[in-house]
């Protein structure tokens, strides 16, 4: 018997495994499908314990599907275009694509050296033009059903990226990546219509079943449909009519004591030309032109000033007057409210701040009914959601596949001459307009890297396929995505975007399905010393580092082990020691008699179906760590049961240890002497019948009458039983100051006596 040495067997089956093509996926096969998705990688040079942490995830669950019987789909790949690949090349003075390849290179001898059972023959990289032909082939779909338009906009822009983002990529008005307040632009870009799917996007949300309730949530508000009513009000100024607003508060209506237009709201200098108040209105425009609507959203409502305008309350005829202030969207609704102070916190600080009247009056729900009839108001639905802007001023993405032509305009590279090639060199020549033939521009930005991720799903059901992104079939074959796993900072970007794509492939007829991911797990963070492990707060365990000491399995089996998928992960070295000692138990247990053929005894068996019965449970509901718990049990009871360890619980055992620590169970497998690959044998199922308790209540009977009961193992003999039974405070009382004359035993019944 050899000590357990991680160092040794792992590389081992790795290479066996690889040689052996164990973990490619058949399109055709008779066995169920079972498509298990992992949220690929960043290739941004090593991997960090989050990766570790989904992909073990990943891993436990594509093995035990495999071994449930399912044809499982486990690929993985590289979201390899991206700034900070850019950043690092300028640099380190190098190209972006060699300074990624070098990463990807580094990060898949990680992945190996973990043992995923990953389809490496399906893997794809976002930046090579035989995948970005297709983000841009998308992007042309897009075009093409009117979904992908160019218009100029205020966008969100930032100034150390150097480009513009989505709103999506905007938190609390800083950018989502280096964390820069975001500035506003008016520029010319590239959108898609997101804002068609909206309804749907919400609604099908319903049937996401398998979803946690937190993303669902953030999804609906992201979309945040709103029905109310728009209202006209008349103006008091001969030369203009009215103004419109939008409110989802009609019975507030008489309660209105003033109007606010947004600053950017043209009526507001119409309202005020050639009044004494033309020149705050125009100084105040001027203040706020540059603030942020994300910021404006949230901030109180402060100042404003008064157009000199007045309006005409439909519902009471007051007239009320009109003013500017920055809380005020133009984006939203009508960029015009009606202020109710008494019953919208907003309304009432701004009021306070600006003295203007507060009044109270009943709510009237029928007053928005009756002017709807009156055609005063119309009833409105209004979306938080925003197009979603895709062009980057960046170089190391998927060029736009567009040029401009003096003479035609904006003209689409056809299908055909895809894919429109990064410069290697970054000059831009001048091209040929394909319509005209005459010259033109190309379109020099690049696609938000989203894009390279919101169909990578499809391309790995047929990543080979040189002639269309995947054919309808391979499609057919492997959609929807059974199980996805990820971490939840990807809850309204990329998985809304996803979502999106989807959809419109599946109008277009390219997807039989019109979402996605069946099912998703969003992991938790790992943790150290109670902060987020990062470089700058110096707590960073590198994967390499506790693979080399302490091997795969064991990392595996800790990240598992120490806390529910979903939660968060402390680091804990003692935790990551004792999963060592745990796996050396094994080990020595197994190795220390292979052939081990004793009989074996009712305890461990028993034992041994309740554990199956439990770690299936366990890993059907994600409870990795109950059914490594279980496994440990069932370890220890196997030391104390000693002799009566019998083969077929070994061979049990390693079954489903293989699934979290694969290279032992794989090796272990061999030493009692099986040839076929462990991770490709049936999982266990439990017997019933086995499982049978190993304690049962006893009643106990006094001169024939039921006057206790007891709770003893099932196979306890009567010498045991009856003392059990006289220790009992109400037996002992009915017997007090008597004697036993007799005793009645039946095995499995009950226990009686008989006193005198
Ligand atoms: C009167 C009122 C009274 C309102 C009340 C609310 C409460 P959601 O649900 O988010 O759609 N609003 C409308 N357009 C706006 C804009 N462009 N900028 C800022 N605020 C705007 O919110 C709709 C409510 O937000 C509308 O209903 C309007 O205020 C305000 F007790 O009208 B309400
Ligand atoms: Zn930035």
């Amino acid at each position: 018997m050899n000590d357990y040495s991680p160092s040794q067997i792992e590389p081992k089956w790795q290479k066996v495994w690889e040689k052996d093509k164990l973990f490619e996926a058949s399109d055709s096969s008779e066995k169920k499908k079972y498509y298990n998705l992992v949220m690929f990688p960043y290739p941004s040079g090593n991997l960090h314990m989050g990766h570790v942490r989904n992909y073990a995830i990943g891993d436990v669950i594509a093995r035990y599907k495999s071994m449930k019987g399912f044809n499982v789909l486990h690929p993985i790949g590289w979201d390899a275009f991206g700034m900070p690949a850019e950043n690092a090349a300028i640099k380190n003075q190098t190209h972006p694509e060699l300074w990624t390849d070098k990463c990807i290179e580094r990060m898949k001898k990680q992945l190996k050296r973990l043992g995923i059972s990953y389809d490496w023959s399906r893997e794809v990289n976002t930046s090579k033009p035989e995948y970005y032909k297709w983000t841009q082939w998308m992007f042309l779909l897009m075009y093409e059903r009117g979904l992908a338009y160019r218009k100029k906009a205020s966008v969100n822009w930032c100034p150390k990226c150097e480009t513009v983002l989505a709103n999506e990529q905007v938190k609390d008005a800083r950018c989502w990546r280096c964390e820069s307040l975001v500035e506003t632009r008016e520029l010319e870009q590239w959108f898609l219509k997101i804002t068609d799917y909206a309804d749907r996007l919400l609604f099908d949300i319903e049937k996401l079943s398998g979803w946690p309730e937190s993303v669902k949530i953030m999804q609906r508000n992201w979309i945040g449909k709103s029905e109310g009513l728009e209202i006209k009000f008349k103006i008091l100024t001969p030369s203009l009519t009215s103004v419109v607003i939008y409110t989802t508060r009609p019975d507030t209506l008489f309660g209105v004591t003033y109007m606010v237009l947004a600053p950017e709201n043209p009526l507001a200098l119409e309202l005020s030309k050639g009044t004494p108040q033309e020149k705050s209105v125009l100084e105040y425009i001027k203040k706020v032109q540059h603030e942020l609507t994300r910021e404006r959203s949230i901030k109180s409502a402060k100042d404003g000033v008064f157009t000199g305008g007045f309006a005409i309350n439909p519902a009471n005829g007051e007239k009320v007057p009109i003013w500017i202030a920055d809380y005020v969207l133009m984006e939203y609704g009508t960029g015009a409210v009606m202020a109710v102070p008494a019953h919208d916190q907003r309304d009432f600080e701004f009021a306070r701040q600006n003295n203007l009247p507060i009044i109270d009056k009943p709510l009237d729900n029928e007053i928005g009914d009756k002017l709807v009839k009156m055609g005063v108001a119309e009833r409105k639905v209004n979306y938080k959601l925003r197009d979603w802007l895709i062009s980057r001023q960046r170089y190391w993405g998927a060029p736009i596949p567009i040029v401009y032509c003096n003479n035609c305009g904006i003209v689409p590279v056809p299908i055909k001459d895809l894919p429109v090639l990064l410069p290697t060199e970054v000059k831009f020549s001048v091209v040929k307009c394909p319509k005209c033939g005459m010259k033109a521009n190309r379109e020099t930005d690049t696609l938000d890297t989203f894009n390279c991720s919101s169909w990578y799903y499809f391309r790995y059901c047929d990543p080979h396929n040189e002639s269309e992104p995947f054919s309808k079939e391979k499609e057919k074959t492997w959609m929807a995505v059974d199980q996805y796993i990820g971490g939840i900072e990807h809850a309204i970007l990329h998985l809304l975007y996803s979502r999106f794509f989807t959809k419109v492939l599946f109008d277009a007829g390219y997807s039989h399905v019109d979402e996605p991911f069946t099912n998703l797990l969003t992991q938790g963070m790992v943790i150290k010393d109670g902060a987020k492990m990062s470089k700058s707060k110096g707590n960073v365990v590198d994967p390499d580092y506790i693979i080399e000491k302490y091997g795969a399995d064991t990392a595996r089996l800790f990240i598992l082990f120490a806390s529910p998928p979903e939660r968060e992960l402390e680091w804990s070295d003692a935790g990551v020691e004792g999963c060592f000692r745990f796996l050396g138990r094994v080990w020595r247990l197994v190795s220390s008699k292979p052939d081990a053929q004793a009989k074996c005894g009712v305890g461990v068996e028993r034992k041994l179906h309740q554990t199956i019965k439990g770690v299936t449970e366990d890993i059907e509901k994600f409870s990795f760590n109950t059914a490594i718990a279980k496994l440990m049990e069932l370890v220890n009871a196997l030391y104390e049961a000693k002799d009566e360890t019998v083969k077929t619980v070994f061979e049990n055992l390693l079954v489903m240890l293989s699934p979290f620590a694969p290279h032992m169970a794989e090796e272990l497998w061999r030493q009692i002497g099986k040839n076929e690959p462990v991770c490709k044998q049936p999982w266990p199922v439990y017997d019933p019948k086995l499982l049978i308790e190993s304690e049962i209540t006893l009643p106990v009977q006094v001169n024939g009458r039921l006057r206790d009961t007891i709770v003893v193992a099932a196979d306890a003999d009567e010498e045991t039983i009856k003392k059990k039974a006289l220790e009992s405070e109400k037996i002992r009382n009915f017997i007090a100051g008597k004697e036993i004359v007799k005793t009645i035993f039946i095995p499995n019944k009950m226990i009686s006596f008989v006193v005198k």
